[in-house]
């Protein structure tokens, strides 16, 4: 049965049988893998020569799951459950070997076999729910059966996965194998005579052991049904027979594939991956490894920008204008990591391993040696100008030279040297050691082993990177500008505070636009504001009256004494009211609809005016940016998807009526929007042609 370019092959060992999967990249489990799976075992059944049978992956991980890129089409014969039955149902011991990762399926279909073993760096999981369904093949009621329910609990409402070494102390895996697998996985097989009955670890704490679970998991998790549902399975798990069980999570695994959560989830599944491909920079393009980098500026942004690197063993040199500076902002990063360990995020030991990979200097010439030099000072020209002229004549010749600027024109910092090809923007979001996200700002003269190395460094520091053109505000910023200007209007008609961050934070975000506010800092809003000669009644008049958000407990809201949480504040009423009164503006209220709407819908104009620029180079890009940078939820799948699941048209009527209401060109459906919208598409059937183009 051994044939090449066979997805699935068997072949006898002395009286054991190979199942070998090769399905690249990650074995998936597609109908072609069912089919072939089904096949072998059954012909290792019916082999009398056979007594036990390994099952085994080539390429780089075990099964990673189902084929995800079938969901939503018909389901083709034989289903993962007919395979699973088949296994379980062996007389033959079926042992699993894992290595890479067992995700999803792949780890259902290995907890169907009677025994496991694995290589040390193999890792087991069932991270569905972060695709908005759940383990569908039997993963929630076997699991719990085999590591116990409070660590099955963890691993399927989290979606996270467990190394070799825990999976053998809690059962789910029955030896590790340091050498060879496929030789230590036959020898195990010739080692066990017979099948193992699934173990049951069943025990049930308390009575309100999943209600309390579910509470703390709905407060964590909010607004996502899938994770409610998981523990609804292994609730079903405990207290129904196995085979209701198995029912039960059929049932609520195919209300969750066939709902709106999702679809959106699978879709930014895909989105994220997509992220990584740069069309025009070939993946064997010259990609620099940075070992040593520096940061200018130990201020908000430096700090954090610089822990990035101390955190994955990068040694980092910051520089600062004064010993003042520079020591006020190592405090900071040094707190942080205490912060950190207090929390139980890092071990108290490192954090002075990590402080002495930051060296903290005020001589330019320090990092004359470093790869990478990112800076992060004042969002002022000149003086960025300057410092890029600087660097011109320290720097070694292929160093990489990032700006974290998050507004200013990168060319025109570029143009500041003799080097253009050599600078990138790398715009970090606050708190850069934690928000995941990284728009790579693309100079007109940017290489492509820059822009590579780039993309790579990103995934070094952890970070999902987006590559986006130069712009005002690149795109989460250009966009997230739209709504201040609409949220500021929503003010000034007779909305509140507290009535439009509500809006948002049911929508799923966070926070809304003006406890974000607050958390940025008014200040920052007021300089940026200066700088342009434009004006935001409401928010220059609580600037004017000193209230500069958290840090003077006092902006849009009103903040307790060690206090974060935003209070709803009369002074501020007060002020709002003045400011309509003065612009003659009648109040009224306002429909939380019609808010959603006027803060949702001129980001989504302006991200199709974006496209239209090709200052991003998918719609799916700027959902990406969105999630990781500003906190959208992700079972919404972006702006950009959101819009298409809304459709187009209706978007671009009311853009138009609240572009007239207002007299708002700004608010003037887009190109792009106008033309998807009267060919009755959408924005990733637009983005499919240009894939296809
Ligand atoms: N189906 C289809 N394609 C997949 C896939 C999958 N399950 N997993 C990965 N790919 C593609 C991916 O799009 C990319 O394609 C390439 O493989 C490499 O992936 C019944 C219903 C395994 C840890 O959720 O977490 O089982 O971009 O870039 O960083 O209960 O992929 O190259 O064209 O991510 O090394 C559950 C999903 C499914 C695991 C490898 N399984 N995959 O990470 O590579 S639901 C998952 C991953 C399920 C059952 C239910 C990661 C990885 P392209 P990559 P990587
Ligand atoms: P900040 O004011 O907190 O820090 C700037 C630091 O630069 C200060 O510590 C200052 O001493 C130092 N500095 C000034 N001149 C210097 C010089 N010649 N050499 C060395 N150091 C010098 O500012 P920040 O909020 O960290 O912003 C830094 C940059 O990051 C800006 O371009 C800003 O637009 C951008 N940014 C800020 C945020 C944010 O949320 N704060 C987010 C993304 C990007």
């Amino acid at each position: 049965m051994t044939e090449a370019g066979q997805i699935v092959t068997l072949e006898r060992v002395g009286a054991i049988g190979v199942l070998t999967v090769n399905n690249p990249p990650v074995n998936a489990l597609s109908h072609g893998v069912r089919s072939g799976l089904k096949a072998g075992l059954d012909a290792a059944g019916a082999d009398q020569a056979i007594s036990g049978l390994v099952l085994i992956c080539a390429g780089r991980t075990f099964v990673a799951g189902a084929d995800i890129t079938e969901f939503g089409k018909p389901m083709k014969e034989p289903g993962l459950a007919a395979i699973i039955e088949t296994i379980e149902n062996s007389s033959k011991p079926v042992i699993a070997a894992i290595h890479g990762t067992a995700l999803g399926g792949g780890l259902e279909l290995a907890l169907a076999c009677h025994y496991r073993v694995a290589v040390p760096d193999a890792r087991c999981g069932l991270p569905e729910v972060k695709l908005g369904i759940l383990p569908g093949a039997g993963g929630t009621q076997r699991l719990p059966r085999v590591v116990g329910l409070a660590l099955a609990l963890d691993m399927i409402t989290s979606g996270d996965p467990i190394g070799a070494k825990q999976a053998r102390e809690t059962g789910l895996v029955d030896e590790v194998i340091a050498g060879d697998l496929k030789t230590g996985a036959i020898a195990f097989a010739e080692k066990v005579v017979r099948v193992r009955e699934m173990s049951d670890k069943l025990k049930v704490p308390d009575p309100d052991f999943f209600k309390n679970y579910k509470s703390t998991l709905a407060k964590r998790r909010r607004g996502l049904e899938a994770p409610q549902a998981c523990v609804d399975a292994v609730e079903a798990a405990a207290t129904l027979p196995f085979d209701q069980g198995l029912k039960r999570e059929r049932e609520l695994f195919t209300r969750l594939l066939g709902g709106e959560q999702s679809k959106a989830q699978r879709y930014f599944f895909f989105a994220e991956r997509e992220a990584n491909k740069i069309p025009d920079v070939p993946g064997d393009t010259a990609v620099k490894t940075i070992r040593k980098a520096a940061v200018i500026g130990a201020g908000t942004m430096g700090g954090g920008i610089a822990m990035n690197f101390a955190n994955v063993g990068i040694p980092v040199t910051v520089v600062e204008a004064t010993q003042a500076a520079l020591d006020r902002g190592l405090g900071v990063v040094r707190r942080n990591y205490e912060i950190s360990a207090s929390r139980g995020g890092m071990a108290a030991e490192d954090i002075d391993k990590r402080m002495a990979l930051i060296k903290g200097t005020t001589d330019y010439g320090a990092i004359a040696d470093t790869d990478l030099v990112i800076e992060a000072v004042f969002e002022d020209m000149a003086l960025k100008k300057e410092i890029f002229a600087k660097l011109d004549g320290i720097a070694k010749p292929d160093a990489v030279l990032a700006t974290n600027t998050s507004t200013l024109d990168v060319n025109a910092i570029a143009a500041a040297t003799k080097r253009p090809e050599s600078v990138i923007g790398l715009h970090f979001f606050s708190p850069a050691n934690v928000m995941r996200l990284l728009e790579i700002v693309r100079g007109a003269k940017t290489s492509k082993p820059v822009v590579a190395s780039s993309m790579a460094l990103a995934k070094t520091i952890r970070k999902v990177p987006v590559l986006v053109g130069v712009c005002d505000g690149f795109v989460g910023n250009r966009m997230l500008a739209q709504r201040g200007r609409e949220a500021e209007r929503l003010l000034i008609e007779g909305a509140l505070p507290h009535q439009v961050d509500k809006v948002l934070t049911d929508f799923g975000f966070p926070m809304g636009p003006f406890a974000m506010g607050d958390l940025a800092g008014l200040d920052v809003g007021w300089r940026v504001r200066q700088a342009r000669g434009t004006k935001a009644p409401i928010a220059d008049a609580l600037y004017e009256a000193g209230r500069l958000g958290q840090k003077t407990s006092a902006g849009y809201y009103h903040y307790e004494p060690g206090s974060r949480a935003p209070l709803p504040d009369p002074d501020v009423e007060r002020i709002i009211i003045e400011v309509s009164k003065q612009l003659g503006v009648a109040r009224k209220p306002i429909p939380e609809a019609e808010i959603l709407e006027r803060l949702v819908y001129p980001m989504i104009n302006e991200g199709a005016k974006i496209l239209e620029e090709r200052m991003a180079l998918r719609a799916s890009d700027i959902d990406v940016i969105w999630v990781y940078g500003y906190g959208w939820p992700i079972y919404r799948g972006g702006p950009m998807h959101y819009a298409d699941s809304i459709g187009l048209k209706k978007i671009a009527e009311r853009l138009s009526e609240y572009a007239d209401r207002f007299n708002e060109p700004a608010l003037k459906p887009a190109a792009l929007l106008q033309q998807l919208a009267r060919e009755g598409r959408g924005f990733a059937d637009w983005q499919a042609s240009a894939k296809a183009a």
